[in-house]
């Protein structure tokens, strides 16, 4: 991150990384989406019990639970689609920015895909807001006791939660997308209630930015800055992945990841799917979560077997 993004990072609450992806990545990235996609559908199809209305939003941001019982491990996730999915986990042009906007030990907090069409184009909800401007009335802000925090100090940034946005396809000027009001993760005052909603684009306030960017581009952004989407005017869909990662200590989902779901991982990503802890990826805390990944992946077995004796 040179000096130029970290001033405008600081400035703004955001930037823009160019190039981000390959257009391989975003082949293949695009290609997964289609087969879930089309596999859901069809599963769907086959279920008359299914609402027909299509999804817009696959993975999760982990507050959602296939199984209630079990919800510390079941929410959706797109690193089961592989692939691409696992390497954005810790992608090499990414890692210097969250590097420096997080410090050294930071952890993947939640990811998910949102696809926005003239069909699923609800109004600009700006949420988050720095040190609990969002306002009481916020999604990201009340909730969570100002863990969407915003500073610089001693010389580096300090961010609660930190989001990429990687673009798989290209959003032109007036397209609508990512928006922010630039400078209000610093902002002492609650967001104004008379912007946070505006259902068309005619209505959004000039203080908002809205973003273009290019397919294969990332946005960065902190979660402390009073941001939403625009609603969409494009042609084409707009495909977005969201990965959000916290520092090591800290948590915005209540529900973590088992690294044990999602095939062969490097070191580096394994520690990025670890649970939150004060202590970092260290040796001595990695041996209490891989018991606990071997006592779930005995779970899950245990499960397994029971079901095939009642079939
Ligand atoms: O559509 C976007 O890029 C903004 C998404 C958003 O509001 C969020 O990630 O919290």
């Amino acid at each position: 991150m040179n000096e130029n993004e970290k001033y405008l990072f600081d400035l703004r609450g955001y930037i823009v990384v160019r190039n981000a992806l390959t257009p391989e990545q975003v082949r293949d990235l695009s290609d997964r989406l289609a087969l879930r996609v089309s596999a859901m559908e069809q599963r769907k199809s086959e279920d008359s019990s299914k609402r027909k209305r299509k999804k817009s939003i696959y993975g999760s941001d982990r507050t959602r639970f296939r199984d209630e019982d079990d919800p510390a491990w079941s929410a959706p996730s797109l690193l089961e689609w592989g692939g691409t999915y696992i390497d954005l986990i810790d992608i090499p042009t990414i890692k210097p920015y969250l590097e420096t906007l997080l410090g050294n030990h930071y952890r993947l907090d939640h990811d998910y895909i949102k696809i926005d069409s003239a069909k699923t184009s609800p109004a600009l909800y700006l949420h988050g807001g720095g040190q609990g401007s969002g306002g009481p009335a916020d999604l990201v802000g009340p909730t969570d006791g100002g863990q969407c925090f915003y500073r610089f100090s001693n010389g580096r940034f300090f961010n609660g939660l930190v989001s990429v946005a990687f673009e798989l396809d290209t959003v032109n000027p007036g397209d609508g997308g990512f928006a922010c009001i630039p400078g209000s993760h610093k902002s002492n005052f609650a967001l104004p209630e008379d912007w946070r909603v505006s259902s068309k684009q005619q209505d959004v306030p000039d203080i908002v930015d809205r973003v273009a960017a290019s397919a294969g581009d990332a946005i960065i952004f902190t979660e402390a800055c009073a941001h939403g989407t625009i609603p969409w005017k494009g042609n084409n869909q707009r495909r977005t992945i969201f990965y959000k990662y916290c520092p090591h200590a800290v948590a915005w989902s209540p529900c973590f990841y088992n690294s044990d779901l999602y095939g062969d991982l490097t070191e580096s990503q394994l520690a990025m799917l670890m649970p939150p802890s004060a202590f970092g990826p260290a040796k001595h805390t990695r041996n209490i979560w891989q018991k606990a990944q071997a006592e779930q992946a005995e779970l899950y077995r245990l499960r397994r077997e029971s079901a095939a004796k009642q079939h």
